[in-house]
């Protein structure tokens, strides 16, 4: 099997394939799993402040092509996770905590809180689709730069960004201008795709209770949308700043269109949650045997390499 091992921001990470944010990794049991399984990480469901029940159900359904979901942040509060992380640190891959809040004053408290339990890496969300009334701080540059300035004044470990997905090049640019006034030491790209409807023309309802059955789509159907977004901000950044990819990875392909458009790793929500963990080995085996016939060493060898016409 070849070695799939990858290094971001200095991390280094046994497998380029680990779960994105919010895929089973709300619980303990869940977190535990996630260690004793390939994943090439455990990242944490996103924390608030105090622990959190989440929106009424239904609100994740599957379809084919992806998925929908409207979670509402369930997640047990931050000082349950920050109580976690020593005993999610005894597995031999990298802790990245996942931090949102409310108010910028929320990120602040808990990543400070969390940053004191040395997780190997934070991811700060500001891409949440599903919080009735609150817009995605991630869709407003100002705010974003002010609380990320705030934040990384309180994490001393390396900090990343979880954006929503832009879909005009003067909003990539916009933020990656703001994204080099701030310490940003990787991205992660792209959160769900914010607030779609799928309808059952069957029944003729809506397919997730929370919000009228709006809800962030996951899945294959978002993979041109994740790996445009992943490739614009390699650009942007010469491929200086490190990138998670997530969005549509089903298959060892998949990974590597992410690692070709310039991520150096991958996350897997929708696949996880219909496969289970047996998706990390599959997807190793896969992308392994993929690489080999290509000609690739590593994971990296590729990184960036996308060809254009
Ligand atoms: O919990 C959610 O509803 C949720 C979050 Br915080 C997020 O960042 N992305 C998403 O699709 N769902």
């Amino acid at each position: 099997m070849m070695d799939l091992s990858v290094t971001i921001a200095g991390v280094r990470f046994p497998s380029c394939v680990m779960n994105a944010a919010g895929a089973l990794c709300v619980t303990r049991e869940e977190l535990v799993a996630l260690g004793r399984s390939r994943a090439g990480a455990i990242v944490t469901k996103s924390m608030t402040l105090e622990p959190r029940q989440g929106n009424p159900e239904p609100r994740y359904k599957s379809f084919p092509g992806g998925s929908i979901n409207s979670m509402g942040l369930p997640n047990l509060g931050y000082q349950a996770y920050a109580q976690l992380i020593p005993e999610l640190r005894t597995f031999q891959k990298p802790v990245i905590a996942s931090v949102a809040g409310f108010s910028e004053e929320d990120f602040v408290t808990i990543a400070s809180a969390i940053n004191a339990c040395r997780p190997d890496l934070i991811e700060v969300n500001l891409s949440c689709p599903n919080i009735p009334g609150k817009p995605q701080i991630g869709y407003d540059a100002e705010a974003s730069e002010r609380l990320l300035k705030r934040v990384r004044k309180v994490v001393s470990v390396p900090m990343g960004v979880k954006l929503p997905p832009y879909f005009d090049p003067a909003h990539h640019e916009h933020m990656a201008r703001m994204l080099g006034r701030v310490e940003v030491d990787f991205l992660s790209l792209i959160n769900s795709v914010g607030n779609g409807l799928v309808v059952d023309s069957e029944t003729e309802t809506v397919v997730i209770k929370p919000k009228g059955g709006f809800g962030g789509l996951g899945g294959t159907l978002i993979k041109p949308v994740a790996l445009a977004n992943v490739r614009a901000f390699w650009k942007l950044f010469e491929g200086r700043l490190p990138i998670i990819g997530t969005g549509g990875v089903v298959s060892g392909a998949d990974v590597f269109e992410h690692l070709l458009c310039g991520a150096s790793a991958v996350q897997v929500g929708t696949v996880l949650v219909e496969e289970g963990l047996g998706v990390f080995e599959r997807l190793e085996t896969e992308l392994g045997a993929l690489l080999r016939q290509k000609g690739y060493p590593s994971p990296e060898a590729c990184r960036g390499k996308l060809k254009e016409l």
